[in-house]
């Protein structure tokens, strides 16, 4: 079925490629080109863990691993039992995610509204490119990169973490740790304030944007309004994600010490040295 202003919506054009030809929608989704090379990538793709998962020793959600070739082949492509499997399916996952993005910014030129979301996904994009193909590059093998599988990612994540002796003290890593914390403090406030002043007690009115910005100007002094909490939030998210991605590519590429060790320079201030 279809909402009573989705026809208006379903407007012809704003394609990046493939002109009219993928210009239609399947029920409620909107095809393009962009849809059918993110289909076939996310099929692929996921059809190649499914056959690693099958070649490998267990079917136990949480041990299934599919881990990028031994260091010694460096930036070689690996034969496909080797980490080969692992090589093709992060191409197919950055062709899905890259189509994703894509599909989104069609539908943005369709509707005329702003590139925001597609903008906030790239930097997600970005932090995963980051951590499989920048870093390794960086890096000199493939086998940098983080395993498929759940427990195994996260072993990735401790043991590379533990490489650095504590990763607490990576400053970029604080800055996104600060940035996601900041993030959910910032949505538990707007969300917080949209649901009291949209559910009033019973026979009462539905509050206005002058309470929301007298709430907080009463508590605090200071209201950052309406569309500013909402550019804040955007702009809170898109920094965790970016910082994530600072804090992994220093991690070896520029710093191979422990980062505890990095503050040596504060240490070393000549002030109290
Ligand atoms: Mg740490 C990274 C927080 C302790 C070692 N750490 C991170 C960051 C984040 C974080 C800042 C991961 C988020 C990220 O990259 O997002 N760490 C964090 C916190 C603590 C912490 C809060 C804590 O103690 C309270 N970390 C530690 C300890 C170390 C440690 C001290 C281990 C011993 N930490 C590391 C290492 C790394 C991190 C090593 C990293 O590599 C990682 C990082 O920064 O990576 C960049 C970015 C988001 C993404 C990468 C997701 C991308 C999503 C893609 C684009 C789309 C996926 C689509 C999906 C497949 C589709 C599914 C479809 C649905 C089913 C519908
Ligand atoms: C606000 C406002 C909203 C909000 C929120 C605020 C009317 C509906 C949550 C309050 C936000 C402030 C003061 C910024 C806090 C800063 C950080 C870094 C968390 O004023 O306008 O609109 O939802």
């Amino acid at each position: 079925a279809m909402l009573s202003y989705e026809r208006k919506y379903r407007v012809r054009g704003g394609t990046l490629l493939g002109g009219d030809l993928f210009d239609f929608w399947i029920g409620p989704f909107f095809v393009g080109f962009f849809g059918v090379t993110g289909l076939f990538f996310t099929v692929l793709g996921t059809a190649l863990v499914i056959y690693g998962a099958a070649i490998g020793p267990t079917w136990n959600i949480w041990q299934i691993n599919i881990a990028p070739p031994d260091i010694s082949y460096g930036l070689k492509l690996a034969p496909l039992k080797e980490g080969g499997l692992w090589q093709i399916i992060t191409m197919c996952a950055l062709g899905s995610f890259g189509s994703w993005a894509l599909r989104e910014v069609e539908i943005c030129r369709k509707l005329g509204i702003g590139y925001h979301v597609p903008i906030a996904f790239s930097m997600a994009i970005f932090a995963y490119f980051t951590l499989e193909v920048i870093r390794p590059l960086l890096m000199g093998a493939w086998g940098y990169g983080f395993p498929y599988g759940i427990l195994s990612h996260l072993d990735w994540v401790s043991n590379t973490g533990y490489q650095y002796l504590h990763f607490h003290y990576n400053p970029a890593h604080m800055l996104a740790v600060t940035f996601f914390f900041t993030t959910t403090l910032a949505l538990a406030m707007h969300g917080g304030l949209i649901l009291s002043s949209t559910n009033p007690g019973k026979g009462e009115m539905v509050k206005t944007p002058e309470h929301e910005d007298t709430f907080f100007r009463d508590t605090i002094g200071y209201s950052i309004g309406t569309l500013g909490v909402h550019r804040l939030g955007w702009f809170l998210a898109l920094a965790a994600g970016f910082w994530s991605a600072v804090c992994i590519v220093i991690s070896g590429p520029f710093w191979t010490q422990g980062w505890p060790e990095w503050w040596g320079w504060w240490l070393n201030l000549p002030v109290w040295r």
